[in-house]
């Protein structure tokens, strides 16, 4: 192709995809906090599919956006355009799930995929009804009985359209347009280290909810030790003067508030007695939430996380995070993680890895991770892919990503599980980059004064001295705004070899609680040779021997979360024999080995357990 065309060619794609964006944003979706919890028909199962790598169901031949031609019905309609397909005749795929680990043949496509599902549903009289959708990767577009429901882009995080007007009585249908083309204006961008899962990852399902209902609501133990909780609860049409009643029946607590004008009710009140939620005791209690006719009911623990200086405070008394990262890649099978049974695997190693901590990286995951940790009593860094490069200066992405870390924070903020927002991971220091950044910090400050917001930081390196020891200096401008700092650094695998870690100092510009968010190294499972010998377990299990004493010596570190519990997919990992697609720096591998490497972190956690620093 000649320059100029692949200029044009561009140009002409990224004016079809702005297009789409922006048709994307004409229909939103709200997100109901507490799905899980709601009055539900699930549609998850076979949905018939219909692969469109030319999007030919969207586009027409000169690229415009079909007016109405889309594959929205099950069958073209009586228009008499010829268009050829018939949902009926086509193949499944399961929901939840990701195409590219369901079908041989769609290992490697990224590209849209259309979903078509029958279901059977009887109208209910004073009952609104939504579509829900727990994550679909990337951008969707939603049509039920051929009439167009909501756009969302984001592919980790749950949406809502409204569809009562849209139902009739006995035979529906829905049908889900799926994209998940990289894009270099979105969020993530072009490139990332996992594998780009496409389709409907988490669970679909019908909820309904009377005609006023609660979408949303905060409860939260409030700083300063006086065993006060706050929050507040917004119901949906309610005219103010609305009565709420919130009730903690374990404590004895009824209380009641009435709306504003904007359909919120704001609560304080002291709850005696509270048992405050931590690792060692993660306990959570049965909230009601009662309002125009909607009658809600969460499981919520109750705690604080502050910081004092570079300490960590849980609960007024600082806490060091013994954890380990993970992404949301299902253990045995490979895939997106979906399941209970996945959440449970990956917790449940972190666990017997003696953590009390997790990084879940680097988008949201599936919101069964975080009730199940919340459960399990271990606590959470929740991240939006904000990863390595990003449109800094472009104001469509800043919108995208701030919505996808509303979305997120939304999701999950009544989770006591949940310590860390995280903004982004290994960004480059630059000033349009700070800019974005810092708008995301105040995003995530002013959604959640609750929590502490964090980024995983690339550090600087100082020339060594003459005695061969050198300085990694925290000194990222992004620190400044910042509760706590992440750190990724990979001494003895991208950076020299494992004892190279012997001769390095930290320090920080600082006075900040720091996390060594990632380090690590690759090896196969069942591979075995020297400690020097890249890609053995001796040679892993060395490296996390040699970081371990040298982050014994940083005496503002508070936690870490090294790179990574399970060997995950990735499009990078190339190398025949020990990668095939895969990133090896799991402690575990993606068949559910444990490697040397396991035993000497666990060694280290299980001596902090008893023995706090
Ligand atoms: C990193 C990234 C992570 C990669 C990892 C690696 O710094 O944050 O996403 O997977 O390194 O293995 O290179």
């Amino acid at each position: 192709m000649s320059p100029n065309r692949y200029v044009f060619s561009s140009l002409f794609l990224a004016a079809a995809l702005c297009t789409k964006v922006l048709q994307a944003a004409d229909q939103k979706p709200t997100l109901l906090v507490d799905a899980d919890h709601r009055t539900s028909i699930s549609l998850d199962g076979d949905w018939h599919v219909i692969v469109d790598p030319y999007d030919n169901g969207y586009y027409d031949f000169r690229m415009q956006p079909r007016a109405d031609g889309y594959f929205r019905n099950e069958k073209p309609d009586a228009s008499g355009r010829l268009i050829e397909y018939d949902f009926s005749k086509s193949a499944t795929l399961k929901v939840p799930g990701d195409w590219n680990s369901e079908r041989d043949s769609l290992f490697f496509y990224e590209g849209t995929l259309w979903y078509e599902k029958d279901f059977q549903y009887q109208r209910k009289p004073g009952t609104r009804t939504f579509l829900h959708v727990g994550a679909a990767n990337y951008l969707s577009h939603v049509w039920v009985n051929g009439k167009k429901a909501c756009d969302h882009e984001g592919g980790f995080t749950p949406f809502d359209c409204e569809v009562t007007n849209l139902l009739g009585d006995g035979n529906n249908f829905a049908v889900i347009y799926v994209n998940d083309q990289r894009r270099a204006d979105a969020a993530p961008t072009l490139n990332t280290d996992w594998w780009n899962y496409g389709g409907l990852t988490r669970d679909v399902s019908l909820i309904e909810t009377p005609q006023t209902f609660v979408d949303d609501y905060s409860f939260a133990l409030q700083r300063g030790g006086g065993g006060s909780i706050g929050g507040w609860v917004h119901v949906v049409d309610a005219p103010a003067g609305t009565p709420v009643i919130v009730k903690i029946p374990e404590l004895n607590i009824s209380q009641r508030a009435s709306t504003d004008a904007q359909g919120r009710a704001a609560f304080s009140f002291h709850a005696p007695n509270l048992q405050h939620w931590s690792p060692e005791n993660p306990k959570l209690y049965d909230v009601e939430i009662i309002a125009g006719g909607d009658h809600l009911k969460d499981a919520i623990g109750f705690r604080t996380v502050e910081v004092e200086g570079d300490n960590i405070l849980l609960n007024g008394k600082s806490v060091f995070l013994r954890g380990v990262s993970l992404h949301a890649e299902a253990p045995y099978r490979s895939g997106r993680a979906w399941s209970e049974q996945d959440a449970e695997t990956l917790l449940g190693w972190a666990k017997e890895l003696g953590a009390n901590f997790v990084r879940l990286a680097h988008y949201p995951h599936d919101e069964r991770m975080t009730r199940l940790a919340d459960r399990m009593g271990i606590m959470v860094w929740s991240e939006v892919p904000v990863y390595w490069m990003i449109q800094w200066d472009n104001p469509a992405t800043l919108a995208n990503a701030t919505n996808q870390l509303r979305e997120m924070i939304r999701r999950d903020r009544n989770k006591a599980s949940v310590v860390l927002w995280s903004v982004a991971n290994e960004t480059p220091n630059t000033p349009a980059r700070l800019a974005f950044l810092e708008s995301l910090i105040n995003t995530a400050h002013t959604d959640d004064p609750t929590r502490l917001v964090t980024a995983a930081l690339l550090v600087t390196t100082q020339p060594e001295s003459p005695e061969g020891i050198r300085t990694k200096v925290i000194d990222d401008p992004l620190g400044k705004y910042l509760d706590v700092l992440g750190s990724n650094e990979y001494i003895g695998w991208y950076e020299g070899t494992p004892d190279l870690a012997s001769r390095t100092r930290w320090q920080s510009k600082y006075n900040k609680p720091l996390i060594i968010s990632e380090f690590g190294g690759d090896a196969k499972f069942g591979l075995h040779g020297e400690p020097t010998e890249r890609w053995t377990e001796e040679y892993q299990a060395e490296i996390y021997r040699q970081q371990i004493a040298m982050l014994k010596q940083i005496p503002f570190l508070r936690g870490l979360s090294p790179w990574i519990l399970m060997d995950f997919r990735s499009p990078r990992r190339e190398l025949p024999g020990i990668q095939d697609f895969y990133n090896r720096k799991g402690l575990v591998s993606n068949e559910g080995q444990k490697k040397k490497a396991f035993l000497v972190l666990q060694e280290y956690y299980k001596s902090l357990a008893t023995q706090p620093r």
